[in-house]
């Protein structure tokens, strides 16, 4: 049996939104699911029993950044990634194609790979596809990533036509190096904003037949209605037996978009790293706290949430620990934050086991508010 297995539960009958479970060596997760991210091998300021206490079955984590520090070959050491961190349940790993192109000057691109200089001390370094899919099976997570070209926003259609098809041989390369049979090696879509590249790109990389399939080169910039137009001409290409994910999405309003478009997983910095910044997404639209009329508000952060920030916690003291620089803010507005993602998604699940998806995600936006970017 494969490692890591989609089963189709439900389709939605108004959307392409669908509810399936993800069996892993590390749990079965129901998708649609949002995975937190921890970059590093921690999600940042959270403890592993809380990020699970929080709802979250499977992590993202770093090729890039684990590579540099502590290094892959300490983690393998270490008895692999899971072990390292004390995070017994499901990880996945990104191959480091999009971190290294994010470093724009301090990187060079061939056929062979990607030569990019360390953004912590500056030493050079080689990635290939290879090498990629080395360092993910040192780090042993359950669903490793291909290593991908993600053309910047706006790219030529030339450009974008030549990257996707060298992202293609990659994809091919990664699962020549891929040995371990316990993970499972997802292929990345690419095709920039061209609606025929994004079919070209799926249709390629389908014929080489993953066990799954993400949706990369997006939320790169470009406008969410244009986002979206590259889902509804990549996702229909993807076979329906196999998982579908959004790779860098996560504001509330696009998930539930890219749910109704037939999305399984999606992963995001954004609600952890605002958290930090002061910023919290509640049922009604974004709070920035550290705002002046938030001084004498002795609300709670959002009366609709129940998380342990929201059922303790006054606008007022979150602000004042916020212009105080107190640490504990950073962990309070994480938990809100992924407390308030991970219970949309359950819901949105739940919506669509009863067939009332489209409803939910109606009121849940008339309420949250639209975003166009
Ligand atoms: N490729 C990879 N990781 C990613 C992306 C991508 O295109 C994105 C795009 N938003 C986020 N993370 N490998
Ligand atoms: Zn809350």
């Amino acid at each position: 049996m494969a490692a890591v297995r989609y089963e189709l539960i439900k389709e939605c009958s108004q959307t392409k939104a669908r509810v399936g479970r993800l069996h892993t060596p590390h749990g079965t997760f129901e998708t649609p699911i949002f995975m937190p991210v921890g970059t590093q091998g921690t999600v940042k300021t959270m403890t592993p029993e809380e990020v699970r206490d929080l709802g979250a079955g499977i992590i993202l984590s770093n090729t890039y950044h684990l590579y540099l520090r502590p290094g892959s070959d300490l983690v393998r050491e270490a008895g692999g990634l899971h072990r390292f961190m004390n995070w017994p349940h499901g990880i996945l790993t990104d191959s480091g194609g999009y971190q290294v192109f994010s470093l724009g000057p301090l990187r060079k691109i061939t056929e062979e790979g990607v030569e990019f200089k360390s953004h912590i001390d500056g030493s050079k370094h080689f990635f290939t596809p290879e090498k990629s899919i080395q360092i993910q099976m040192d780090l042993g997570a359950d669903i490793i990533m291909a290593f991908d070209e993600c053309p910047p926003h706006p790219s030529e259609y030339d450009y974008v036509k030549k990257s996707l098809e060298m992202t293609t041989r990659w994809a091919k390369r990664c699962q020549a190096a891929h040995t371990r049979e316990d993970q499972a090696l997802f292929g990345i879509t690419q095709g920039g904003m061209y609606a025929d590249l994004r079919r070209e790109s799926a249709a390629r990389l389908v014929e080489l037949d993953f066990p799954g399939y993400a949706i990369g080169g997006l939320s790169v910039g470009e406008p969410k209605p244009l986002m979206y137009e590259m889902l509804e001409a990549t996702v229909p290409e993807l076979p329906k037996e196999k998982a579908r994910y959004l790779m860098g999405v996560g504001s509330p309003d696009a998930l539930l978009e890219g749910v109704a478009r037939g999305v399984d997983m999606f992963d995001c910095v954004l609600p952890t790293r605002v958290a930090r910044n002061g910023l919290a997404f509640t049922t009604h639209g974004k709070v920035v706290i550290r705002n002046a009329r938030y001084a004498r508000d002795f609300e709670r952060l959002d009366p609709e949430c129940g998380c342990y920030t929201c059922q303790n916690y006054s606008r007022a003291y979150l602000r004042h620990l916020y212009k105080a620089e107190e640490i504990l803010v950073y962990r309070l507005l994480t938990i809100h934050n992924l407390h308030i993602l991970l219970k949309m998604m359950k819901e949105a699940r739940k919506a669509i086991e009863e067939d009332r998806f489209l409803q939910f995600k109606r009121e849940f936006l008339d309420k949250y508010g639209q975003e166009m970017d």
